[in-house]
């Protein structure tokens, strides 16, 4: 919990209501923080294991489905409540623009580790593309305490900015850290780019649109499933 004094662990502090009063921050500001800890915080560290299973296929998903059809490399962090890295309703980075249009991860990568340098982050994660609309890519991670929340993102492809994902999972409920947790993953609109199919050519939306569920147009078809893949969180460790 031992923390340099320094502006980006002041502020880190302040956020959480904690005073000092200059000076170096000294085991007596450890205890003051411990004091305030809230209950439902977790404990420790808490290692997980990301599996994405894709079930996109021509039959989940009838209308247009591309011929060439895959998944960006999958790519996340492990972050606190005060960075959010997309969220429907918002409008997207530039790193989440990037990603969504053309799966290049890039510029996402500089916003995750500004985040880090900036104390809103703790990891980056990284995994593998698809090659095809079927398929599994795993990932590990680890969060604590502080950095609590995950954030995955992989493109959909081929597609104007459709992408798949989940943003800032608390992977601690009520102060215990999930066992398990099973999600059925919906496409999302980046907001970025106005074509209505897989292969349209590039249309800038203009301003920008904020983030929404991809619910109309080739995803409200008669499809088998509105989910395109799934995504299963398993607790492999724990250090407390
Ligand atoms: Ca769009």
């Amino acid at each position: 919990m031992f923390k340099i004094y320094n502006n980006y662990s002041y502020f880190w502090l302040m956020k959480r209501g904690v005073i000092l009063f200059g000076g170096a921050l000294s085991l007596a500001g450890c205890a003051m923080f411990n004091a305030t800890q809230d209950p439902n915080q977790c404990n420790g560290t808490a290692t997980y294991k990301a599996q994405f299973n894709s079930i996109w296929s021509p039959e989940t998903h009838q209308t247009d489905f591309p011929n060439d059809a895959h998944y960006s490399n999958l790519i996340g962090a492990t972050h606190g409540e005060d960075v959010a890295f997309w969220s429907v309703g918002n409008v997207a980075s530039a790193g989440i623009k990037d990603i969504a249009e053309k799966g290049v991860n890039r510029k996402f990568i500089k916003e995750v580790n500004w985040a880090i340098k900036i104390d809103n982050a703790s990891s980056l994660i990284q995994g593998s593309d698809l090659k095809g609309s079927s398929g599994q890519i795993e990932v590990e991670f680890q969060v604590d305490n502080e950095f609590s929340l995950l954030t995955l993102i992989t493109m959909i492809a081929p597609s104007p900015d459709w992408f798949l994902g989940v943003s800032g999972l608390d992977m601690c409920d009520n102060g215990k850290w999930i066992q398990t947790k099973f999600i059925e993953l919906k496409g999302y609109d980046a907001g970025t780019d106005s074509g209505t199919t897989y292969t349209a050519t590039d249309e800038v939306t203009d301003p920008k649109a904020p983030i929404s569920i991809l619910d109309s147009g080739v995803f409200n078809d008669k499809a088998a499933s509105q989910s395109l893949a799934t995504l299963k969180l398993m607790l492999t460790a724990t250090d407390l």
